[in-house]
């Protein structure tokens, strides 16, 4: 950080840290994961405020690097009332096995940086839908001020072993605020969406501070080689002196005397561990039971976020079309779709949820039997259990986003089918599809006629084509796990991997007291 004696505050409890292999406490190797909110869900309930952990695909994928490696977590905690967050950020992080450490954000800097700025501008434009986006400028000097106060935080708890990890859209000029206020670390920036070709991207009021600022991280990692070859150019049209140098995953980018590595980094899920507990006893049954009760049919399943950019209506427009064009589908498959409530207060999200409600309306009421239901939603968050249950039991995954930094869904489908059997229906457009493209059964999401062929092809794949695909896409997504995905993020950053972080059982660094409580 700035340098080490200006990061202590008064009573600051560091000094009573286990070193930890031998090392000092201040010296241990220790990350910095910085994301807009912190991986836990604060909630008002009987018993007053609690938290639950959070789901979502940036939790999924870090919460095992952290745990249990005296890491801190530093995020909003998405509430903005008053709450006491110390005791209960002390309990959550003890149960997480890292520390959390809040960001507190007033409800008009959540309102303009978070709806404003992340949810209504960033959000669609970087998934393509640049006619969603509104471009409001209070909203942007919100969006600035509020990355400012997230460098405040890290900078103050900082120490000088630290890598800072800041994850994602929400902060992407954060860098710039950090450096401004003399934080020298090396920090790194993942981007878990995609980033657009240059005729969206330029449509950005403020694309030239954020492409500056982006330049601030000494790494940035996209999720596949497309997106990064798309910040590369917009970062060469904005930029005119900027100039990439070399090849493979990891190139190098100079602008105004300053090199900054700009990587490929597909995000994944620990295979083992969702392998693992596919094959718990309780899972087991569950999926014996599910079978059971939708009678034994061929269980087509759909798990997302509600989310216009995950093609949720599209996809049902192309399950119409499979059961009205192929009779034999009729009575034969059930579609399960799991919708997890998102972003409720964002009128587009209300829209969708309206939309989703008609369309399975209408297909249940068009072509429902007495003894079969074409279609069952869930529209709330299932338990680990009961999710791996439905992956389990599905025969046929639909993942069809209609664009997806990644999509995590498709990975933990094949994960947790620890016989090979089933078959995963695709985007193109996902990130996923550039790892797994070659076994899966590959769809356009805006083509209704496409998608409804890919389920009747799925339908009718042979027993050994299932096996032969899902055992390969199993395969790549074992070799490509998250461990994987930290250790190349790491390699390409400071040169190390992930068990260069010491790790300890049950520790968790104590609660710094100061800002934020
Ligand atoms: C962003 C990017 C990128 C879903 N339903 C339930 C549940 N989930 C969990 C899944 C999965 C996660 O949520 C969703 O992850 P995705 O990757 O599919 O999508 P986003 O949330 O949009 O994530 C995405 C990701 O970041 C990581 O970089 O892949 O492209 O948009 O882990 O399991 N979990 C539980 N119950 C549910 O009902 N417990």
């Amino acid at each position: 950080m700035v340098s080490e004696p200006t990061t202590s505050t008064a009573g600051d409890t560091r000094a009573a840290e286990p070193a930890g292999q031998g090392q000092s406490p201040t010296r241990a190797l220790r990350f910095v994961a910085v994301s807009n909110r912190l991986p836990v869900v604060v909630e008002q309930s009987a018993e007053g405020w609690t938290t639950r952990p959070a789901g979502g695909g940036l939790v999924t994928a870090l919460a095992p690097v952290l745990r249990n490696r005296g890491g801190l977590w530093v995020g909003w905690p998405g509430v903005t009332e008053d709450v006491d967050l110390h005791a209960l950020l002390d309990r959550a992080s003890r149960e997480a096995g890292y520390r959390l450490h809040p960001v507190r954000l007033t409800a008009e800097e959540a309102r303009l940086f978070y709806l404003g700025i992340s949810n209504e501008a960033l959000w669609p434009l970087f998934h393509d839908l640049f006619t969603r986006a509104r471009f409001s400028p209070e909203a942007w000097r919100a969006y600035l001020e509020v990355n400012r106060k997230f460098a405040r935080v890290v900078a103050r708890r900082g120490r000088s072993a630290d890598y800072i990890w800041v994850h994602d859209y929400h902060l992407m000029t954060m860098a710039r605020e950090l450096r401004a206020l003399g934080v020298e670390q090396r920090m790194g920036f993942f981007l878990h969406i995609p980033f657009p070709a240059p005729d969206i991207f330029l449509k950005l009021p403020w694309r030239a501070q954020i492409l500056h600022a982006l330049l601030d991280y000494d790494l940035i990692g996209f999720q596949t080689a497309r997106d990064r070859r798309n910040f590369l150019d917009c970062a060469r049209l904005v930029l005119p002196d900027a100039r990439a140098r070399g090849k493979g995953a990891v190139v190098s980018l100079n602008h105004g005397g300053r090199t900054v590595r700009v990587g490929t980094f597909p995000i994944s899920i620990d295979f083992d561990e969702f392998a693992h507990q596919s094959s718990a006893p309780a899972v087991v049954e569950a999926t014996r039971r599910l079978r059971e009760e939708l009678g034994g049919r061929t269980i087509l399943l759909g798990v997302d976020r509600l989310d216009y950019t995950k093609g949720i209506p599209e996809r049902l427009e192309g399950y119409r079309l499979a059961l009205t064009r192929y009779a034999e589908l009729r009575g034969e498959v059930t579609y399960v779709q799991v919708a997890v409530p998102s972003r409720r207060d964002v009128p587009e999200y209300q829209v969708l949820r309206a939309e989703v409600d008609r369309l399975i309306g209408e297909i249940n009421g068009e072509f429902a039997q007495i003894d079969w239901v074409p279609i069952h939603y869930f529209f709330r968050s299932l338990p680990r259990e009961e999710l791996l249950g439905y992956y389990r039991a599905a025969d046929i995954a639909l993942v069809t986003p209609l664009k997806d930094g990644m999509n995590l869904v498709a990975k933990e489908y094949c994960a947790a089918h620890v016989e090979n059997d089933g078959v995963l229906v695709l985007s193109e457009f996902a990130g996923a599809a550039a790892q797994l493209h070659r076994w899966a059964v590959m769809v356009n999401p805006h083509d209704v006629e496409g998608t409804a062929e890919a389920i009747h092809t799925a339908y009718h794949m042979a027993p050994a084509d299932r096996q032969r695909r899902m055992r390969r896409l199993r395969d790549s997504i074992r070799r490509n796990n998250i461990y994987r995905w930290v250790d190349d993020f790491l390699e390409a950053a400071v040169a190390k991997r992930l068990n260069d972080f010491p790790y300890q059982e049950d520790y968790v660094p104590p609660l710094d007291p100061g800002e934020g409580f």
